[in-house]
C-alpha cells in the first residue's frame, strides 16, 4: 500500500522523489521530530536539515538542494534520477 505523503529533492526544473529506502529513513526521522539526519546516497554522506528543509553533502555544504514532503501523486521528474516515461 502506497503512502499518501513522500519526500522530494529539487532538480533543475522540478522535483525528484527520493528512492524508497531513503524515503523511509526520512519519514522515520521526521516522525521522531529530529532536526536533521544523515543519509548515505550513492556513496556520499548527506545532511538532511529539517529546519531549513535542505539537503547537502556533508563534505560540501555549499551545494544545497531544497527538499519537501508532499503528496505522493504530485508532479515529479522521476525517482532518484530515473526519469518518468
Ligand atoms: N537521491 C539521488 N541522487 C541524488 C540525491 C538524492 N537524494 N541528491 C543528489 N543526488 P549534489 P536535474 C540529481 C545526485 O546535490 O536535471 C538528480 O537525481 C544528483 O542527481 O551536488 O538537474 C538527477 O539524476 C547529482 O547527479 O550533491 O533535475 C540529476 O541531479 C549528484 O548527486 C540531474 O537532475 C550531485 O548532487
Amino acid at each position: 500500500e502506497e503512502e499518501v505523503y513522500c519526500w522530494f529533492y529539487e532538480g533543475r526544473n522540478g522535483w525528484w522523489q527520493y528512492d524508497e529506502r531513503t524515503n523511509a529513513e526520512l519519514e522515520d526521522a521526521y516522525t521522531k521530530k529530529k532536526k536533521s539526519c544523515e543519509l548515505l546516497i550513492a556513496g556520499f554522506l548527506y545532511i538532511i536539515d529539517f529546519v531549513n528543509m535542505l539537503q547537502f553533502r556533508r563534505n560540501d555544504p555549499s551545494r544545497r538542494r531544497r527538499i519537501k514532503r508532499d503528496l505522493t501523486n504530485t508532479p515529479k521528474k522521476g525517482v532518484a534520477g530515473v526519469r518518468l516515461p
